[in-house]
């Protein structure tokens, strides 16, 4: 979801710059001045991301001929993918391989074959007494921006999971979703029996998610249910999911682990830069801005380093050693909103959504965690030449993007390099 700009200037926005000087006038009078035409006009500070990313304009990351969320009628119906249809089945041991030497056994399965499957009433009948919601960025472990941020909500897996009564010899939960009935299309996730059954205090639960931004969820965003596992990348937030299966296998058989991943590998904290023009004129302040991701370490700040090209300079050497003795300076994050009656779905109150205090309906922490929100810096008084703006989020360890997760198999988090000029 990176933004193009320039973009429209909320009435906050447009007052804030205002306030800051003599940036603002300064805007329309360049513009009106720009008249050769090699010099661009000024660019507006832009307006933060909004917190909740429309369903519709979340980047998709699906895989299947067709994808499950192109099928319609008749088809769609015997995929078991409207609310109608919708069944998950929750079994032991289906396959059985060498590290199977006793399979795992639950007190009851829910089969299609008998007529047990789970069903989405039943599902939402577990909610009532259940439900969790909160905000999360999705990002994909192999693209290096996010792909958007939902209000998620559902019921925790280990309330699911509970519903099958005693378990014996459970070591992990596979989990995977409609793939068209195509092996080669089948892309699966796991989590361990712990991750599933305990939430840790003040940590999120991994659940099966029914609602997005107060909506039912969308088909192309993976419903009518699809599971989100708040601390990791995409890869573990199975769309479309149909199938539980309780094992005594000890491996993640993550299709991401398959594919040279990290299947343990949990949200990066990490700084992404927004589409900018590339040409600013003389004079005029140039806003960089871009997300900042609160990962499993947290977020403490978001800094830059703007370096001017020289003709002739040699580049920088993109390496930790670099990046240590780089003049950095901090960006601007953006703050929590004072109202959040405006920024979340009507009926839901800040004080329900986890991550928030249930009696003041604030955040705990900022950003919250797992999840993203906007910065920006502005620069100003640039003498026309050409320059290089990095960026990187430093986490409450102290560690800067992209440390202490170099390999980029954990989670692509490279410091990002905008290059423009001012003529
Ligand atoms: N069934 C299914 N679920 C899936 C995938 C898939 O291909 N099939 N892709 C995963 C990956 S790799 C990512 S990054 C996220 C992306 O979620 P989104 O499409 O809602 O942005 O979905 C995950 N869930
Ligand atoms: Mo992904």
């Amino acid at each position: 979801m990176k933004a193009a700009s320039p973009k429209t200037l909320s009435r906050r926005e447009f007052l804030r710059t205002t306030s800051a000087g003599a940036a603002a006038a300064l805007t329309g009078e360049l513009v009106g001045r720009a008249r050769a035409q090699d010099i661009p006009a000024a660019v507006a500070r832009p307006a933060p991301h909004p917190l909740l990313t429309l369903a519709d304009d979340f980047q998709d990351v699906s895989r299947g001929k067709p994808k499950p969320f192109t099928l319609t009628g008749e088809a769609l119906v015997n995929a078991r993918l409207t609310p109608e249809t919708w069944r998950l089945e929750i079994v032991a041991d289906p396959f059985t391989d060498e590290h199977v030497k006793e399979p795992a056994t639950l007190g009851k399965q829910f089969t299609l074959a008998d007529g047990t499957a789970l069903d989405l009433p039943a599902l939402e009948e577990l909610g009532k007494k259940h439900r969790v919601r909160f905000l999360k960025a999705m990002q994909c472990l192999n693209i290096a921006a996010p792909l958007g941020q939902g209000l998620w909500e559902g019921v925790p897996l280990r309330e699911v999971l509970r519903l099958c009564g005693p378990m014996r010899n459970a070591r992990r939960i596979y989990y995977w979703g409609f793939h068209n009935e195509d092996p080669q299309q089948m892309f699966q996730s796991s989590l361990s029996y712990t991750q599933a059954m305990e939430t840790p205090p003040g940590e999120l639960p991994a659940f099966l998610a029914y609602r997005l931004n107060g909506e039912p969820i969308p088909l192309k965003r993976g419903g009518p249910v699809r599971l989100i596992v708040p601390w990791a990348h995409g890869f573990k937030s199975i769309k479309w999911l149909q199938y539980l299966a309780v094992t005594n296998d000890f491996k993640a058989n993550d299709t991401y682990a398959n594919q040279n991943n990290d299947p343990e590998s949990h949200l990066k904290t990490a700084a992404y830069i927004d589409q900018a023009p590339e040409k600013y004129p003389a004079g005029s302040p140039v806003f960089v801005s871009g997300l900042a991701i609160s990962g499993l370490s947290g977020l403490k700040r978001v800094e830059y380093w703007l370096r001017r090209v020289e003709p002739g300079a040699a580049p920088v050497v993109q390496d930790d050693e670099t990046y240590r003795t780089g003049p950095w300076a901090e960006c601007e994050l953006e703050a929590p909103p004072e109202d959040w009656s405006r920024v979340l779905p009507p009926g839901t109150a800040a004080k329900e959504v986890l991550g928030f205090d249930s009696a003041t309906g604030r955040p705990t922490t900022w950003p919250l965690h797992y999840s993203m929100i906007s910065w920006l810096t502005t620069l100003r008084d640039l003498k026309p030449g050409k320059f290089e703006f990095r960026a990187r989020a430093v986490d409450l360890n102290d560690f800067p993007q992209p440390e202490p997760r170099p390999i980029q198999k954990a989670g692509k988090n490279p410091v990002e390099v905008f290059r423009f000029e001012v003529v």
